[in-house]
């Protein structure tokens, strides 16, 4: 299964940068967004102190925006999410979950404003586009709801504002977490913020123009050899260690945001009009599992679960499942992040797997911290 090789077609598209990707050396792909997202060029292990050593250059292009156009834009985006957006500022980005009626968890984009009457959603691997458009037509919005020519590409790591200067101008370094500038490129105004789905630091550029992404790979490497400049991808050890969660892995659409501790991205007291937000407040206290992060000494064999995590068996019942795991080089644990009952999580201070124990981690581990291993009660 590992060797066979992924078929192209108009589902599974290519990126500005696929040429640039393969002339680099990439060795592993998935599908995000119906899109090649690279997510392996040299090992897991050296990929991963690249980019905390140094600065990457990504293709993140399957991070489509979903663009919301038109004199409702805001209140669509406002209907989507529980995150109050009423106080947003131009090109800032807003981390926020996107809610069904129900509450249950349809994506977890960045929102953008970009003008008054513009919006993007930058999201995770759900077709939100779809459900932009059934809620504009149900709610009969005056709003074009479409996927725009844009391309994020990332620039990561701690030599990226020194990269990134040199291609965009000193101003980059100005730019404060979640925020963006327009800037220009060959001519092509961009919007440029400090985001990036690791915590070592660095940029994305939504690149506006399919025929300028080549291009724009080339400025990037032609002024970072000095940098030590490497191709790379949104790298699955970092990530874990870092606490950012994968939709899609670690929550999908039967989950809520707090079982997925993004309930601290919910405003319950906000005069909004969101969909989501009067089942949310009626949720509060309800809820009866969590994410929480476990740490064990090696990865332990456990029995795959139907939707491809790892199923936790405790005295013969399946009671939750580890959906995401990887390595951390860091801490030489292997980290998980796992689904689990409340009830357990509360009556036990750990749980053995294979013979291995973990106490309960909260997400992002705190192993850096004084009150690290201490144990996580919800
Ligand atoms: N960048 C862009 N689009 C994206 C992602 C991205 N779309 C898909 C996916 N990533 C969306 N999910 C996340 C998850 C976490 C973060 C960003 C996007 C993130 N979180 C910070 C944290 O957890 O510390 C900050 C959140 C906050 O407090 O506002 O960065 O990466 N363009």
């Amino acid at each position: 299964m590992n060797s066979t090789l992924l078929f192209f077609n108009r589902r599974v598209r290519k990126t500005p940068y696929s040429n640039r990707v393969e002339e680099a050396g990439v060795t592993a792909y998935t599908v995000y967004n119906h899109m090649l997202l690279p997510t392996l060029f040299d090992t897991p292990e050296s990929d991963y102190w690249h980019l905390c050593q140094h600065v990457q250059v990504w293709d993140v292009s399957g991070e489509r925006q979903v663009e919301l156009n038109g004199p409702d834009a805001a209140k669509l985006a406002q209907l989507m999410t529980p995150r109050d957006l009423s106080k947003i500022d131009l090109l800032q980005g807003k981390y926020a979950p996107i809610c069904n009626a129900d509450g249950f968890i349809l994506n977890d984009p960045i929102i953008i404003k970009l003008a008054e009457d513009r919006y993007w959603l930058s999201i995770a691997d759900s077709d939100v586009r779809f459900f932009a458009q059934g809620l504009a037509q149900g709610y009969g919005l005056d709003v074009k709801v479409f996927e725009p020519d844009v391309s994020p590409l990332a620039v990561q790591g701690p030599k990226a504002d020194d990269l990134m200067a040199r291609v965009f101008g000193e101003k980059v370094r100005d730019i404060r977490f979640f925020r963006g500038e327009m800037l220009e490129f060959q001519g092509v105004e961009m919007y440029v913020a400090r985001s990036g789905w690791s915590k070592q630091g660095g940029f994305e550029i939504y690149m506006p123009e399919w025929s300028l992404g080549e291009a724009l790979w080339d400025e990037l490497f032609a002024n970072g050899e000095d940098l030590n400049v490497r191709a790379g991808c949104p790298q699955g050890n970092e990530r874990l260690e870092s606490g950012l969660l994968s939709y899609g892995n670690d929550m999908d659409e039967y989950d809520t945001p707090f079982e997925c501790g993004l309930d601290s991205y919910i405003d319950f007291d906000a005069n909004i009009e969101s969909l989501s937000l009067p089942t949310l407040r009626a949720m509060i206290g309800k809820q009866t599992r969590k994410l929480v992060g476990l740490a064990f000494d090696r990865s332990p064999a456990m029995p795959p679960s139907r939707l491809g995590g790892s199923d936790i068996e405790i005295d013969g019942e399946i009671i939750g499942e580890i959906r995401s795991q990887a390595w951390s080089y860091r801490h030489n644990k292997n980290l998980a992040i796992a689904m689990l009952p409340l009830s357990y999580i509360n009556q036990n201070h750990s749980i053995t797997i294979d013979g291995q124990t973990s106490a309960f981690h909260p997400i992002p581990f705190n192993f850096d911290k004084k009150e690290a291993m201490t144990y996580f009660q919800c």
